[in-house]
């Protein structure tokens, strides 16, 4: 990599005539989003918040921001926000009246003291640290749980790890690199005109609408730069979202059978030979064998799996095997039990085609050479060794595969473990950044509920209060957002955007509130009084933050000089496998254990898998579940993200409510109209989990036996109802437990059967 280079000399701070003072800043979280590092200018005036506006120095989202960062000085001063810490008797659990505002001396003793109690009656892994997807809390979820609480229980409890984790998997399984994205010239100071770069003829956009999701620390808006400069694209997705409805082909497939369709795309491309054979050649191992499954899977199949159009799969292949052509490769990869085989039959073409690193092509994220989670590149993708300790932790002695994959429990197991007490009890909960009850991370939620309703003891972190910690916190801690307090915007999984943010503080925090690392680092003064003080980033948050700058290589600024600078870029070199910036012995080639790409996975063999993609029928459809089909002749899918909410968050701010008010259901016309359903009704979804309800939105993007569900909802405004209407609109009870892949990994999040009706009244 480059060095980091400043990107723009504009003052971090302007003071305007009137006084206001403009500070220039980039954002994560709260409130919440993937570590976008869209760039702010904040605009204070006698220490009040006014307004926010994008800053065009920011190089990569150039002054645009969505609704959500606009709408920052509501949530600021929103009158619900958390403020003081507080603390409630474990008999009151689910009583909002019995909160009682404390000092955070007082909130330290009880949570210290607790620690000490539990762990000395349970064991340090009774210990658990919850995080949700990847907000700046959940940067800290393995320093606090395994450095300050010495605990292994770290927890992200979404079925399946469904989320970034299997596709992680597979770039590094397969692709032998860490975090891959489409080449948008994100590091280039001249972006798409530096002349190394050449733009995409195509770009495949597979279950992602980064429009919306920003995902991963990914620009989406980027997409349209592209697409304005002549990219074309292909859409796999069973919605017409608006890239769909732009692209040249929209490869509209029935829910969950997106192995089929990959490998349908494989298969033109190998037998009409359009592969780039040096590539091959080179760089690529078991490529006979992966053309032998591939011919398995011709488009006619595919298209009576699916449902594409044969002759649409072979245009969109013909494309795609042009150079340079790319790919961004979205969530719905993970969300479905065959989760590693898709991602390994997408990336696949690009791979057999040459477009790995090439400008223009599938960029490589930057590995860190010997792994390690470091938050960029080969996030989490280190072989954890168990073995100091017999008992493995949670779910990975069911899925041992899990050992290989990341350093947290397995998720559905999870359950079962704060069930059981087997193979360990988890008895202290601490948790950060998710709500997980709230039709959010977890699949049916109220068993997770259950499962947690009468451990010993709970605390959590947020800013607002919501139905997860009303119903199980003691003890509650008041989070400041990203402008009340200081940090990095390091990207989410991905180091590719080639950039490396500075979050500075720019108001005052209202209340009391603390943000997660300095929480962290004063439960770590309290547990562990005696650390070595050459570990510098222990001492305070300055130190943490430069510490954690100058953990990323050819990298030796300090905090406060990237705070001034604001904005660090910084250049991925392509070919990097040419070039022995790969692996750990600094030899061309992949970080896979062939030094190539594995078309055949050595890895997935060696750990019982299939090394070669396969197509598994969704577990609840029709041909899997024949017996069900009369009574729910629907498929639904959930998640598609919003821009007017970040998963649960954002329910409680007007302007935001007043674009999306309640949770929506998209039901095509002539579903709508068999069923007597109008625009704006309540309507009820229903299966065999359960039943939730939603408002109708009746549109032709869905196909006439799809719909699409929100996810996320909670009502804040009903402050007197069961927690806050919870269950109302709770998608995620209708969807099964531990429905998984082989290996752990990959969880149906949609492709699930259900029949929908009009609520009365
Ligand atoms: N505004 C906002 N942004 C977010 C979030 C948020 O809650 N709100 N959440 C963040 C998180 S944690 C994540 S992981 C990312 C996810 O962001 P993305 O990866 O962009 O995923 P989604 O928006 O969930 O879904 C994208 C598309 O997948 C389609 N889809 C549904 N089922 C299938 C299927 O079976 N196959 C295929 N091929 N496509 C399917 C949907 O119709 C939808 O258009 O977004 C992040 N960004
Ligand atoms: N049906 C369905 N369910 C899904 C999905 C789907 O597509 N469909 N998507 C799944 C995916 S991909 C994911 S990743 C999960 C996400 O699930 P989670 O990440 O668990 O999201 P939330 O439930 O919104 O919980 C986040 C909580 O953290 C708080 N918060 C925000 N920022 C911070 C911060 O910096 N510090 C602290 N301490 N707290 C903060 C918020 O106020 C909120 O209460 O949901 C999953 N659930
Ligand atoms: S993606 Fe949207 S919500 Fe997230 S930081 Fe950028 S503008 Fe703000
Ligand atoms: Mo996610």
């Amino acid at each position: 990599m480059s060095e980091l280079r400043r990107v723009s000399d504009t003052p971090a701070v302007e003071e305007l005539a009137d006084g206001t003072k403009v500070f220039r800043t980039a954002q994560w979280s709260p409130p919440g989003c993937h570590g976008v590092g869209c760039g702010l200018r904040v605009f204070v005036k006698d220490g009040r918040l006014v307004k926010v506006e994008g800053d065009p120095d920011q190089p990569i989202t150039n002054g645009r921001l969505c609704v959500r960062c606009l709408t920052l000085p509501e949530y600021y001063y929103h009158e619900d926000r958390l403020l003081y810490p507080m603390k409630r008797a474990r008999d009151q659990r689910g009583n909002p009246e019995a909160w009682e505002r404390i000092s955070w001396d007082e909130a330290y003793d009880i949570l210290v003291s607790k620690y000490w109690e539990i762990r000395e009656k349970y064991g340090p892994d009774s210990i658990s640290v919850w995080t949700g997807t990847g907000r700046e809390a959940s940067a800290y979820q393995f320093q606090l749980c395994n450095q300050v609480f010495h605990s292994r229980t770290a927890i992200h409890a979404n079925g399946g790890w469904s989320c970034i984790i299997p596709r992680q998997t597979a770039m590094d399984w397969v692709l032998g690199c860490a975090y891959v994205e489409y080449d948008g010239a994100f590091g280039f100071e001249d972006r798409y005109d530096d002349p190394r770069y050449e733009l995409p003829k195509y770009m495949l956009v597979w279950g992602r609408n980064p429009l919306w999701s920003n995902p991963d620390g990914l620009f989406g808006h980027s997409v349209i730069d592209m697409m304005k400069r002549g990219t074309k694209l292909i859409v796999a997705d069973p919605r017409a979202s608006w890239l769909a409805m732009h692209a040249e082909y929209h490869l509209q497939l029935r829910p969950g059978t997106d192995t089929a369709l990959a490998m349908a795309l494989n298969n033109v491309i190998i037998e009409e030979d359009l592969y780039d054979h040096e590539f091959v050649e080179y760089w690529c191992y078991g490529f006979d064998e992966y053309a032998e499954r591939m011919r398995t899977m011709p488009p006619e199949k595919a298209e009576e799996i699916t449902g594409v159009p044969a002759d649409d799969i072979r245009a969109a292949a013909r494309c795609l095997a042009q150079k340079p052509s790319t790919a961004s490769v979205g969530l719905k990869v993970d969300q479905n039990p065959n989760c590693i085989q898709i991602g390994h039959a997408v990336w696949g073409i690009f791979a057999i085609c040459g477009n790995l690193d090439n400008p223009g092509g599938v960029k490589l994220g930057q590995t860190m050479k010997n792994g390690g989670s470091t938050g960029r590149g080969g996030v989490g993708m280190t072989v954890q060794k168990e073995d100091e300790n017999p008992i493995p932790i949670a779910g990975h002695e069911q899925y041992p595969a899990m050992d290989f994959i990341i350093n947290t429990t397995q998720p559905d197991c999870t359950l079962d473990t704060l069930l059981t007490g087997s193979p360990y009890p988890i008895e202290y909960l601490f948790i950060q950044s998710s709500n997980f009850i709230s039709s959010c991370i977890t699949q049916q939620p109220m068993r997770w509920l259950e499962a947690c309703r009468h451990k010993e003891f709970c605390v959590a972190t947020d800013i607002f209060m919501n139905p997860t910690i009303q119903a199980l916190a003691d003890l509650v801690l008041p989070v400041s957002t990203a402008l009340e307090h200081e940090g990095l915007v390091t990207f989410h999984g991905c180091n590719q955007p080639g950039q490396f943010n500075a979050l500075t503080k720019v108001l005052e925090p209202e209340g009391e509130c603390k943000s997660d690392l300095e929480i962290m680092l004063d439960i770590d003064h309290r547990i562990n009084p005696d650390r070595d003080p050459s570990e510098k980033k222990w001492l305070d948050t300055q130190s943490y933050l430069t510490d954690k700058i100058r953990s990323i290589p050819d990298v030796d600024i300090d905090y406060p000089t990237l705070q001034e600078w604001v904005y660090g870029q910084y250049e991925v070199p392509y070919k990097q496998y040419e070039l022995g910036l790969l692996r750990a012995d600094g030899k061309p080639g992949f970080k896979s254990p062939t030094g190539r790409v594995e078309l055949f996975s050595t890895v997935m063999q060696h750990l019982g898998e299939d090394p070669l993609p396969y197509y598994e029928e969704p577990r609840f459809s029709k041909i899997s579940r024949p017996e069900w089909a009369e009574e729910y002749p629907l498929t639904f899918v959930t998640g598609a993200r919003q821009v007017t909410s970040f998963h649960t968050e954002h329910r409680m701010i007007d302007s935001l409510r007043e674009i999306h008010s309640y949770a929506t259901v998209e039901i095509h016309p002539s579903m709508a109209e068999k069923q007597g359903i109008h625009e704006g009704d309540w309507v009820y979804i229903e299966n065999p989990w359960g039943r939730c309800k939603m408002v109708a939105k009746i549109t032709p993007v869905v196909k006439e036996d799809v719909i699409s569900c929100d996810h996320g909802w909670w009502y804040p405004e009903d402050k007197d109802k069961e927690l806050y209407s919870v269950w109302k609109s709770n998608i995620n009870e209708l969807m099964p437990h531990k429905e998984i892949g082989k290996l752990g990994l990959g969880s149906h999040y949609g492709a699930i059967p259900c029949k929908i009706y009009r609520a009365e009244g």
